[in-house]
């Protein structure tokens, strides 16, 4: 599956590639942009970055009553990651979803009595969180095979004071908050493309089974292939951020237009539908579609070019593959027929079971994670003032996210540990390049 890829790549988001390698990078809007439609990426800027408040407000209404975060951008911060868990404390960029065991009919996880689908701890004046969450380590060293010593750090979630009894069977996916520039571009692959690189049953014999998920499409009714968060479990965009606004912040809107406290003992029975109204959720959608992808950097240094190749030959490109084409949209052609760079198939891979959760989320299992696109990732020191990787937040740099790789990933992880020093560095190199 390795294949062949242009020496154009420094050009992650084809013509919308930006040039910005500040705390700034995540958030430019396309360069093609200009009038109305930048005007409503404007628009949806500010949503991304408003605080909301408490119903009822002239102006960004519709908090909670259970919320982790009041705004879009104290998680994605500077469109970026989320702030690290500490040891021992808690992160309000990283919040655990939750269910039964079980699925619906349309294989969506099964809510939690009481609880739903992820647990809030914020909540507004007389409204109980639902539970606080905080996160202790424990650290175990390995060691390279040249000799050189690394420490790890394996997170474990405690959930307390819950406002009502947290049944026993509750299964957890702890979710740290990712970089959301780029992902119009995702969203514009086409899924031919995508189901391409499946290989369900490793047919090919080379240890790899990317399979997609396929997800509840609610505005469309219908099952259609999962492109976001950390299991693929999102079909679009529109869903993500619709959702978003309804679990982590508390706005109703068309596609959730109930409390997520809905039908828990702590319902206030207020009829506050749509707290959010289309053309604001459509702008934050479009305001998404359209944050650019930062240039590469470094390309023609020599150990870049040498950790390109390793980067080939340790198997990484099978599951991050580096390159996509956008489909052909006539009504968008910001977006149509671009080569673009994100390191990703999208696809569903066994990570094995150090990073495995306990919630399935409709096809993906405990130990599935979806391929985490890596443009950008030479960045999150610039962006965020930390490089911590992984679902969970656990990795404290891209050495320590590698080394965690297990399950069909286990062959590039043992690449990786038996490269010489100079090797790794290169590597390192190569990725802090994207
Ligand atoms: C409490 C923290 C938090 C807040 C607030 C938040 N997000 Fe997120 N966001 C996350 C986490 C965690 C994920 C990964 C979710 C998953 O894996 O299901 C995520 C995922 C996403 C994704 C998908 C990224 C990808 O690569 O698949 C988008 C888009 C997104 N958020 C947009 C938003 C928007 C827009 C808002 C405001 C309406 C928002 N988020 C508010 C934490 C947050
Ligand atoms: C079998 C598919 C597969 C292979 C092979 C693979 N990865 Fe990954 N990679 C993933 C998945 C899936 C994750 C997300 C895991 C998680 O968050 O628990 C990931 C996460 C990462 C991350 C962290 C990204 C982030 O934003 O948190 C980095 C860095 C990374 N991989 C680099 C590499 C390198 C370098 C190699 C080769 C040595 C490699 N990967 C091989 C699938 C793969
Ligand atoms: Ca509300
Ligand atoms: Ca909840
Ligand atoms: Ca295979």
């Amino acid at each position: 599956m390795i294949e062949s890829y242009d020496e154009s790549d420094w050009l992650a988001g084809g013509k919308q590639t930006v040039y910005d390698h500040g705390s700034g990078a995540y958030g430019e809007a396309f360069p093609t942009l200009s009038g109305e439609l930048s005007t409503t990426h404007n628009t949806g800027d500010l949503m991304f970055s408003s605080t909301f408040v408490t119903a009822p407000a002239p102006k960004n209404s519709g908090l909670g009553p259970i919320f982790n975060a009041v705004s879009c951008a104290s998680c994605h911060i500077n469109d970026g990651r989320g702030d690290a868990p500490a040891d021992g404390g808690s992160s309000a960029s990283l919040f655990l979803k939750v269910s039964e065991p079980g699925q619906d009919e349309h294989g969506a996880p099964l809510n939690v009595p009481g609880f739903g689908s992820q647990l809030q701890t914020k909540a507004i004046f007389g409204t109980q969180p639902e539970a606080t969450v905080t996160v202790s380590y424990t650290y175990e060293t390995g060691y390279f095979q040249d000799g050189t010593s690394y420490e790890l750090r394996k997170p474990t979630f405690s959930i307390n004071n819950t406002y009502i009894l947290l049944p026993v069977s509750t299964l957890i996916s702890p979710r740290f908050a990712r970089p959301v520039f780029g992902l119009g571009l995702l969203e514009a692959i086409p899924e031919w493309e995508i189901l391409s690189h499946e290989d369900t049953y490793d047919s090919n014999g080379d240890g790899i089974s990317g399979k997609a998920n396929y997800v509840w499409n609610i505005k469309e009714q219908k099952t259609s292939i999962g492109r976001f968060g950390w299991k693929a479990g999102v079909p679009s965009l529109m869903q993500q951020i619709a959702a978003a606004f309804s679990q982590d912040i508390g706005l109703t809107n068309m596609i959730f237009p109930s409390e997520t406290s809905f039908n828990q003992s702590q319902y206030d029975h207020l009829n506050d539908e749509k707290e959010l109204s289309d053309s604001l959720l459509y702008a934050t959608v479009f305001y998404m579609k359209t944050l650019a992808v930062p240039a590469r950097r470094d390309v023609q240094d020599p150990d870049v070019i040498r950790g390109r190749q390793l980067f080939g030959s340790a198997t990484c490109i099978n599951c991050h593959v580096p390159n996509h084409r956008t489909a052909v949209n006539v009504a968008f052609p910001d977006i149509s027929n671009q080569m673009i760079y994100p390191y990703s198939d999208l696809l569903l891979h066994d990570m094995g079971s150090n990073l495995a959760d306990t919630r399935p989320e409709y096809l993906a299992f405990e130990t599935e994670w979806r391929t985490p696109p890596l443009w950008g990732i030479g960045l999150s020191q610039a962006v965020n003032n930390h490089s911590y990787f992984l679902h969970d937040g656990r990795a404290r740099n891209i050495t320590e996210a590698i080394l965690w790789h297990g399950g069909e990933a286990i062959i590039a992880r043992e690449n990786f540990r038996k490269m010489s020093a100079a090797d790794r560095a290169a590597l390192l190199k190569f990725l802090n390049s994207l």
